[in-house]
């Protein structure tokens, strides 16, 4: 074996390292917090993302929200994506509702982007209407959503939330929360989530 220099065998260990760690750093890309970046679930699925799902975690608005016991059933409409949702919301202090939401998701030319436009079953309820996106999902066990409302000029958020949903009111497994956390980088939303207590309130 030829003898090498100290600089030649420094430069192909470095080399060695860089082509080692690459495939681990690109799996969830990196973000740059630019909400067009964000990537969404390739190919959603609006049959097999249909049925119940419960709020595991939330990052908030600003304003008024949902706050526990938080659960929607989402159905598919000849090909619209149409849910219903309830949990408990403190209206004023002392006045807590347990909120029936209706929602209609419609599509976009991505099939993981949504408009909802959503409204209160009691008139006195917030309407809106939000983006929606489904980062990712395996359907069976977690999903995780993602809403901008307001962008800053340089295309980062001034104003979000996101759900991390669950087939489970139990939970989440490790394994589907290692998976999510990875997402919640992405979208530039670490640490920034409160659990979301299922008690079995507003059922
Ligand atoms: C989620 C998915 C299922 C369908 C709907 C959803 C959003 C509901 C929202 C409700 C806000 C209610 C408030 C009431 C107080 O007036 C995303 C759960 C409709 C945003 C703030």
């Amino acid at each position: 074996m030829p003898r090498l220099g100290l600089y030649t065998m420094l430069r192909r260990s470095a080399l060695a390292l860089l082509l080692a760690l690459f495939p681990i750093s690109s799996c969830f890309a990196k973000s740059d917090c630019l909400v067009d970046n964000f990537q969404v679930k390739e190919n959603f699925n609006k049959t097999r993302y249909a049925g119940k799902w419960y709020g595991f975690a939330k990052k908030d608005p600003q304003g008024l929200f949902l706050e526990s016991n938080i659960h929607a059933d989402f159905r598919n409409e000849n090909g619209t994506m149409i849910a219903k949702a309830k949990g408990l919301v403190t209206l004023l202090p002392g006045w807590i509702v347990c909120a029936e939401m209706m929602g209609t998701f419609n599509d976009t030319a991505n099939p993981a982007k949504f408009k909802l436009k959503y409204w209160g079953v009691a008139e006195h309820l917030q309407k809106g209407n939000d983006d929606h996106w489904i980062i990712d999902t395996d359907y069976d066990n977690y999903a995780i959503t993602y809403t901008c409302r307001k962008l800053y000029e340089n295309g980062t958020c001034a104003d979000s939330y996101s759900f991390v949903f669950s087939r489970s009111p139990e939970g989440l497994t490790y394994d589907a929360q290692r998976i999510v956390r990875k997402w919640q980088e992405h979208i530039c939303l670490a640490y920034k989530y409160k659990r979301v207590l299922q008690a079995g309130a507003c059922p």
